[in-house]
């Protein structure tokens, strides 16, 4: 059955001229890709992140920084984009501007057709050396289970190559920073989409758009971090809710 959706929440949607689409792990999870904070099935059950994303931590132990991020960079090679990549991709044909934004270090949404998606958090398909910042790729197999492995060794430098994602203590981007950032205060409605909104200054984003006079819309199973702002609170997954959503906005 369609879920109903409130009449004003429907117009605001075909009358915005530029909706900006803010997601986090929540996105990804229909698609096989487990969030960060999910107390049963979470990246971070097994791990303390604090021991894993961090430059320090990188540091201090290498082979398992290394190790997880190759064994999650096949794990999203595997997976595919769900249903609300696919709605959130639909969007740009319905909306005169349409901009993607993501925490996340996935592709699903380049690989569901969004066009100019934002990464504020980087890409783990991007890895660098950790000491000058030369690109590296690999077609190498990695291993089906996190696993200890050595980085390998940049080419010119010999420095250590890092997974290409923004950790704790590291400055976002500040091209994609500062696109997100313009986007969330110049759009007119921002669909805020499977984040916990715990982590900043991505968390900062609803906040700087509903400010600006953005229509504020949360699609999240559970309560996500935005309580306190005015908004539709469309509370489900993804996967669900968007084509719904989609579909009654644009019979
Ligand atoms: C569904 C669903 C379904 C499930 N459908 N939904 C201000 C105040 C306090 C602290 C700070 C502050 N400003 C900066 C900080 C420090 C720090 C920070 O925020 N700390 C907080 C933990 C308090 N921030 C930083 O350090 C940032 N850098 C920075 O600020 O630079 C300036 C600086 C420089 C030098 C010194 C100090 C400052 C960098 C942050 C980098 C974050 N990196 C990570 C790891 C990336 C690499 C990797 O992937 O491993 O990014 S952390 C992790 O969290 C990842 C995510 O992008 C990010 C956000 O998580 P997300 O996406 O919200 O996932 P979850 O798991 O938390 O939530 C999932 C949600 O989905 C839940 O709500 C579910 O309910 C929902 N869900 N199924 C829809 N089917
Ligand atoms: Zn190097």
């Amino acid at each position: 059955m369609t879920p109903a959706f409130p009449r004003d929440l429907l117009e605001r949607l075909r009358a915005a001229r530029h909706i900006m689409v803010l997601t986090g792990a929540g996105a990804s999870a229909e698609s096989g890709i487990p969030t960060f904070r999910d107390a049963l099935t979470g990246l971070w059950k097994r791990f303390d992140p604090t021991q894993l994303a961090t430059a320090k931590a990188f540091e201090a132990d290498p082979e398992l920084v290394w190790g997880w991020y190759e064994w999650r960079r096949t794990l999203v090679a595997r997976c595919a984009p769900n249903p609300g990549h696919d709605a959130i991709a639909r969007l740009q044909g319905l909306a005169p501007q349409v901009t993607v934004v993501t925490q996340n270090v996935d592709d699903l949404h380049e690989r569901a057709g969004s066009a100019a998606v934002i990464h504020v958090h980087g890409s783990i398909g991007a890895p660098r050396c950790f000491d000058c910042a030369r690109g590296w790729s690999s077609r190498d197999p990695v291993p089906a289970d996190p696993a200890r492995l050595a980085p390998p060794r940049c080419a010119d430098c010999g420095g250590m190559i890092r997974p290409g994602v923004v950790w704790f203590g590291e400055s976002l981007p500040p091209r994609e920073w500062a696109a997100a950032e313009s986007a969330a205060r110049s759009c007119d409605l921002i669909l805020v989409v499977g984040t916990s909104s715990l982590v900043y200054p991505a968390a900062d984003l609803p906040r700087l758009a509903a400010a600006s006079g953005a229509v504020l819309v949360e699609v999240n199973p559970d309560l996500g971090g935005l309580d306190g702002l005015d908004g539709h609170f469309l509370r489900g997954a993804a996967g669900e809710v968007l084509p719904a959503l989609i579909a009654a906005a644009w019979p």
